[in-house]
């Protein structure tokens, strides 16, 4: 009686539920680099590297631990380059009685996983992934019983539900649930600046950095500085080093953007969290557990655990909530192709060509860069959400549809209206000249907002403003800069306007 269990590519935690009580002697693991996946967008060259790797490398831990695994690989002849055209070729070799599969991490996946029981007459169980605090079904009921949704208040739902960071008797350490307003200092370069843990590829990762560039040279990104963990022992070593090192100033750091510097007090655990190789309520355990022993202070601690316990399962509910066709929504009406300086970093902007050069080489770049240089340009010159979509799906190595999507269309880009969030992320050039050192060294002056050398993002801002007044002006929180605007002299809002303009029509 064999049962046949597909580990998807985000599914290699040992914990995973399609593998819960398996009988190792009964079991079939079956794990496919398939074509498919590697291309149904472009994604950054060492993302496909680190995926395939980790995967190799899950499947060795598999075997060690006593599974019978077959695993598909990329080049093998035989490979039909899709989820379901390799299970059908398992089924035929191993004739399972049935299949066991953890629910896919996005909708285009779960169709696939739900067509198979009639596609080949074996009975498919699909278990819920439970490596989530907040279930489907629980976050429903939460959306459900509310008529506007906020982070805050289910994130609060999941610190009950948890337990962290709360006093004996129920309530927030510290007498308040958010500490974000101390997360915002402006970053100071510092000799002792913590620096991710990094990794040499071994023979494993070189075989597929060999692979990937090889077969998919045309994929933007480079394959140079790969040095991501590819097994659990170096997910958790990375994790460490996080913890020890950034971690105490993760909080004051939080927003900051230095030149040169990708990743400042930044975790650089997203890829292994999601996926499988960390365990992200483990490791916000770990965080709470130093902050009670004194060596992390309660901003810190509170900030990262609201990034994981909050942001992360708020994210996947909105994902699994508004279904499959919250992907096409353009709530602005937003149509502009992003410039081609999105694949290359050419740009004298020095924030955007920071942001998307450090992406291109590492396939990161920390939260504020994705949405307040690289999101809010995209928003203010209005492109097309779909294509901003796609884009951060492409680069980022911790990129998957059902956590990629709504922090790119709704939180960035506001194309789900205000659904996920109470207000566009819009800014001019102020707000990344107070938390970042690019403005001194960029060609544009930030104090201006007209002529030749004033910095883009200023005129930009206000044409966003002007031209969506019709979507934005009922929304309380832009009233302030609907009064400011109209305020102006006319003559100043037409120069913004024709700045702004003129900048669009030399776009390509
Ligand atoms: P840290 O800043 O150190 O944060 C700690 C952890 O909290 C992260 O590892 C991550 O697991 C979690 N986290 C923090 N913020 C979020 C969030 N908004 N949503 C979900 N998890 C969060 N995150 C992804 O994991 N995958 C994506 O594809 C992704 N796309 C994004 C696109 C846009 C436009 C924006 C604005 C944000 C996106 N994020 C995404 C969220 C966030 O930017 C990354 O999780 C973070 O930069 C990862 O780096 P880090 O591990 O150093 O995170
Ligand atoms: C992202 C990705 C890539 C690039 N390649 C593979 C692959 O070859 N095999 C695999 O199992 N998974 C891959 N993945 C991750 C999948 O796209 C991910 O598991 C699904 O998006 C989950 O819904
Ligand atoms: Fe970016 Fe403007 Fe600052 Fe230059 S001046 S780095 S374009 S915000």
């Amino acid at each position: 009686m064999t049962t046949l269990v597909p580990i998807l590519g985000d599914q290699l935690s040992f914990g995973i539920a399609s593998l819960r009580g398996a009988d190792p002697g009964e079991t079939v693991v079956l794990m496919m680099e398939v074509a498919d996946e590697t291309t149904y967008v472009r994604h950054h060259k060492a993302k496909i590297a680190f995926i395939l790797s980790a995967m190799r490398h899950h499947a060795q831990a598999l075997r060690a631990a006593g599974f019978r695994v077959d695993y598909v690989r990329l080049d093998d002849p035989e490979n039909s380059g899709s989820f379901t055209g390799e299970v059908a070729r398992a089924v035929a070799r191993h004739d399972p009685a049935r299949i066991v599969v953890t629910e896919a991490g996005e909708w285009r996946v779960q169709a696939m996983l739900e067509s198979w029981e009639t596609l080949f007459g074996t009975p498919v169980e699909i278990r819920a992934d439970d490596r989530f605090l907040c279930s489907h079904a629980e976050f429903a009921a939460w959306a459900d019983a509310r008529k506007q949704l906020r982070m805050e208040f289910f994130y609060r739902d999941m610190r009950r539900k948890t337990g962290l960071l709360l006093t004996p008797d129920g309530k927030p350490e510290g007498g308040q649930w958010n500490f974000d307003k101390d997360n915002r200092k402006p970053a100071t370069r510092d000799l002792l600046m913590p620096r991710p843990a990094s990794f040499a590829p071994d023979e494993v990762s070189r075989a597929v950095i060999e692979l990937v560039a090889s077969r998919f040279a045309d994929h933007p990104g480079s394959l140079d500085r790969f040095a991501f963990a590819v097994t659990r022992e170096q997910a958790r070593a990375a994790q460490a080093r996080f913890l020890d090192e950034a971690l105490p100033g993760f909080g004051d750091n939080q927003d900051a953007m230095l030149v040169g510097e990708p990743f400042l007090w930044h975790a650089h655990l997203s890829p292994y969290i999601n996926n499988g190789l960390l365990d992200p309520i483990a490791l916000a355990h770990e965080v709470e557990a130093r902050y009670r022993a004194g060596k992390v202070p309660l901003n810190a601690a509170e900030g990262f655990i609201r990034q994981v316990i909050g942001w992360r399962e708020y994210v996947r509910g909105i994902y699994w909530w508004t279904g499959p066709d919250y992907v096409t929504r353009n709530a602005l009406g937003a149509t502009r192709p992003l410039p081609g300086f999105y694949w290359t970093g050419e740009t004298d902007m020095r924030c955007l060509a920071e942001a998307i050069g450090q992406t291109l080489d590492y396939a990161y770049a920390h939260h504020i860069q994705r949405l307040m240089v690289t999101g809010n340009f995209a928003l203010l010159i209005g492109a097309d959400p779909a294509e901003v979509h796609r884009w951060y799906l492409e680069v980022y190595a911790d990129a998957y549809e059902w956590v990629e999507l709504p922090n790119t269309l709704g939180m960035s880009q506001f194309a789900d209206g205000g659904l996920l969030g109470s207000k566009p992320y819009a800014s001019s050039g102020a707000y990344i000249n107070r938390m970042s050192d690019y403005c001194g060294h960029c060609r544009y002056d930030v104090a201006q907002r007209t002529g030749p050398d004033a910095c883009p993002f200023n005129s930009l801002y206000w044409d966003f403003v002007d031209r969506n007044r019709d979507h934005l002006d009922t929304n309380q929180r832009m009233a302030m800069p609907y009064r400011t605007w109209d305020k102006m002299a006319p003559a100043d809002r037409a120069a913004l306007t024709a700045q702004a303009r003129d900048f669009l029509s030399k776009l390509e």
